[in-house]
């Protein structure tokens, strides 16, 4: 079957080649006596192909993990060690076209890389801190010796500016772990990672593409850079550290398994769906679940410190979207703070005013908190944003600057009802999502390859892709990776299988 891949392979490219052996594979199935299938109460449509082919890639092996936008830690041997150095660090990250803030993580990015292991590895992280303040790491889920626990004050001394600590672990266990800071607001700043331990005897059935997503949520008040770590609202919702458009599809061939693990070091909790796939849950944080206690889904809450491992055997093709579902935060630069859900005049919110009064909490008239005097302008006199930009709608800032910004809302108008304005409610979407918000161009890049022109203007936030490409538009996709030929790809580990 090796030949037969190789020279498949060579006539039709990676996937087309997995493709037509599954065909094969499959019209040879046709030929044996089927059995009969276990009668559900869910009937599945038929297949378009055959499930999961050992041909893809040895069942002996773990699919390595992708981390879209972060991509993996890589490590040195010292003997039998595997050695990483981790360190944290500040930096400024593009989340958007149009957002770059300041953060605190480790090795340039934000969350930090992914750190890979396999289950009897032994393994010594090598801490530098070169933050501005104390930090330690804490290593989430580890069942190790205390002193490796990372936890500042308590089971080691807090690691000064400048400083350095060696971790060591021998690891037993298996499944989706993660790394962070224990310190709170370090913590909601970017500084965490994720841990896989890869199990010793692959798990079953194997899956041929593996991926992490970590999910974020940010404070960034307009106008600023950096995080509000006090805030407990967010207007920046992320996924790998990126918010919808910028985001990275994950890039997956039809027929393919796919696991998904879903980590979420944040302050919310995030309930994860995807379109036309019903998951299974097969992991938590606590490590991978036995078969019989897997359990059905289309939406998964990730709560806070937790990890989800969702698998489907992506056999229908599409552009699928996988998204938090909260509506807050499929959205960018949502923020009480800019504007009020209205277009009536007299209606605005009061600048300058103290936290009780601007956020409506404590005091005032008529019916306070909820009175139409006071809405929310927490930051507002505080010396965070722009006190002169006191919108009336959910719609632009600044007018004139926002049309500039957006050619796409001149167009716009051919889209609303002429009677809009007197309409109670409107607008909602109208400005916030659509042909005003798109931008194929500037977010562009080889795995974006052939969605429909249009397609981020309905894209923010914590949303994404799951794209299940027929092999051929797969081979195109992964082909136009390859040549982009980017340093440190968090793709490197699929392109190289695709080679
Ligand atoms: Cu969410």
């Amino acid at each position: 079957m090796n030949t037969r891949r190789t020279f498949l392979g060579r006539a039709f490219g990676a996937c087309s080649a997995l493709f037509a052996a599954r065909g094969l594979s499959a019209q040879m199935q046709m030929q044996m006596p089927m059995p009969m299938p276990p009668a559900s109460a869910n009937p599945q449509p038929p297949r378009t192909v055959a499930p999961h082919s050992h041909l893809s890639s040895p069942a002996s092996v773990p699919t390595q993990v992708v981390t879209t936008d972060v991509g993996d830690l890589a490590y040195t041997m010292d003997g039998s060690t595997k050695v990483f150095r981790l360190t944290a660090e500040v930096l400024r990250q593009k989340i958007h076209p149009d957002k770059t803030i300041d953060l605190w993580g480790f090795n340039g990015t934000a969350p930090g890389p992914t750190i890979q292991v396999t289950q009897g590895d032994h393994v010594r992280v090598v801490f530098e801190n070169h933050l501005p303040e104390p930090c330690s790491l804490h290593w989430h889920g580890f069942e190790d010796m205390i002193g490796n626990d990372g936890m500042p004050g308590i089971s080691q001394e807090p690691v000064k500016p400048g400083g350095r600590y060696v971790y060591e672990f021998d690891i037993h266990q298996s499944g989706t772990y993660f790394y962070h800071s224990h310190m709170a607001m370090q913590e909601m700043t970017g500084m965490l990672g994720g841990f896989i331990m890869h199990p010793r005897t692959p798990y079953h059935p194997h899956c041929d593409k593996d991926f992490l997503l970590h999910l974020q949520e940010y404070a960034v008040l307009p106008n600023n850079t950096v995080p509000n770590t006090m805030n407990m609202e967010y207007n920046w919702l992320l996924l790998n550290g990126k918010a919808g458009p910028a985001s990275t599809p994950l890039i997956v061939c039809q027929g393919d398994r796919v696991r998904i693990r879903f980590v979420n070091l944040g302050m919310d909790h995030h309930p994860m769906h995807i379109h036309g796939y019903t998951f299974q849950v097969t992991g938590t944080e606590g490590g991978r679940i036995p078969q019989t206690a897997w359990w059905p889904g289309t939406t998964v809450l990730v709560g806070v410190a937790q990890a989800r491992d969702i698998e489907i055997t992506a056999d229908r093709v599409g552009d699928w979207m996988l998204h938090c579902h909260l509506p807050h935060h499929m959205m960018n630069q949502m923020s009480s703070n800019v504007g009020s859900m209205t277009r009536r005049p007299g209606m605005g919110q009061p600048a300058g005013v103290d936290m009780n009064t601007g956020m409506g909490m404590l005091q005032g008239t008529p019916g306070a908190p909820s009175g139409d005097d006071y809405g929310t302008s927490l930051g507002r006199g505080m010396g965070f944003g722009s006190a002169a930009d006191m919108a009336t709608a959910n719609g632009p800032l600044a007018q004139p600057k926002a049309m500039n910004a957006m050619p796409g809302m001149a167009g716009m108008a051919a889209d609303i009802a002429a009677n809009a304005n007197t309409v109670p409610g409107f607008p909602q979407d109208a400005y916030m999502e659509g042909p005003s918000m798109a931008m194929d161009q500037r977010v562009d890049k080889p795995e974006n390859y052939g969605l429909r022109a249009g397609w981020s203007g309905y894209m923010m936030g914590m949303m994404n892709f799951l794209r299940v490409l027929p092999p051929d538009k797969y081979d195109e996709v992964i082909a136009r990776m390859k040549q982009a030929n980017r340093p440190n790809d968090p793709y490197a580990s699929l392109l190289q299988k695709n080679s």
